[in-house]
């Protein structure tokens, strides 16, 4: 067991300083959340092929059914994700992504107490969900397509950008980085970079390190024993690592079987000043982060 020395607990200390005195509003098409606080987003997949839900919500209506359950859940977002991101998932058409979400996004921004968070890259499908009322632009490749920056930047909703070595369909093959840590965080300043060049107002930048996105199961626990430096480049931490194969490379359990493991990971993230954690089971998260926000505001 190692101690952290004096130098860092102070950084560490500080940094709880600051997450306490400071309330971070985010406005995200006119709903405004303290991100100094953890909020709960729920996945909603409307992919005929994602990996965890079998694709069982890919008409309007039952997204629409699962939704609601969510919201009524406590789910502050709903991430709606029409590209499965899954490697060896097939490749979706712009059509058929705005075909598949435009419908579910605009159906939720009408009827439910909640931002809609739309999982895509493509600027096309930016501009189109942005207009039907979603809230945050969710982008696994951190704005990497041609005319995504600009596309973000006209939409004038928040953006989370998330780190990623590589490319989906490719990027388990065999990560590779010299120091995960520093990496991770010279990637998210140089998209930061890019996106506000492009006109992205700083105040409205979320940023995720990605967990499994491009590393191993050693290079996802460096990072999350490590998130609260991510803190330093002052932006609202995002989190996913809910039913992910770290969980299941950690306790041997099948995807169906980690919400145990989830919800341990969901409070670790809590804990360390996400503000919101992106999961697939929004009720059990909630009451756990509920409980991390109880300790915070009583010490
Ligand atoms: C994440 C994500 C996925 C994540 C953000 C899965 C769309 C894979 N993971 N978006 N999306 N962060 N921001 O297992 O970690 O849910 S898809």
């Amino acid at each position: 067991m190692r101690r952290p020395d004096s130098g860092r607990r102070l950084f560490l200390v500080s940094l709880n300083v600051f997450q306490k005195r400071f309330a971070m509003e985010m406005n995200f098409a006119g709903r405004v959340l303290d991100m100094s606080r953890c909020h709960v987003m729920g996945i909603l997949n409307v992919t005929p092929d994602s990996f965890s839900d079998g694709g069982k919500f890919n008409s309007r209506d039952a997204a629409l059914v699962r939704a609601r359950q969510m919201v009524a859940d406590g789910a502050a977002f709903i991430d709606v994700g029409g590209e499965s991101t899954r490697p060896g998932a097939a490749p979706v058409s712009l059509q058929e992504e705005l075909d598949r979400v435009c419908p579910v996004v605009e159906a939720i921004a009408g009827e439910l107490d909640t931002v809609v968070s739309v999982d895509t890259s493509s600027p096309e499908v930016m501009a189109e969900t942005a207009r039907l009322g979603a809230g945050l632009i969710n982008d696994v490749r951190a704005l990497q397509r041609s005319g995504a920056p600009e596309a973000a930047a006209a939409a004038g909703i928040p953006v989370c950008i998330m780190h990623i070595q590589g490319e989906p369909g490719t990027m388990q093959d065999r990560p590779e980085y010299l120091n995960v840590r520093r990496e991770v965080s010279s990637f998210l300043t140089e998209r930061m970079r890019v996106a506000e060049q492009a006109g992205v107002l700083p105040e409205n930048i979320l940023l995720d390190p990605g967990f499994g996105f491009g590393k191993s199961l050693e290079h996802n626990l460096q990072l999350l024993a490590s998130m609260e430096q991510l803190h330093i480049l002052g932006h609202p931490l995002l989190i996913g690592i809910s039913r992910k194969s770290m969980l299941g490379k950690i306790t041997g359990r099948e995807v169906d079987e980690r919400l145990p493991a989830s919800i341990a990971a969901a409070t670790i993230a809590a804990m360390k000043g996400a503000s919101i954690v992106r999961v697939h089971d929004v009720r059990e998260t909630v009451d756990a982060v509920r409980v991390v926000a109880a300790m915070k505001e009583a010490g």
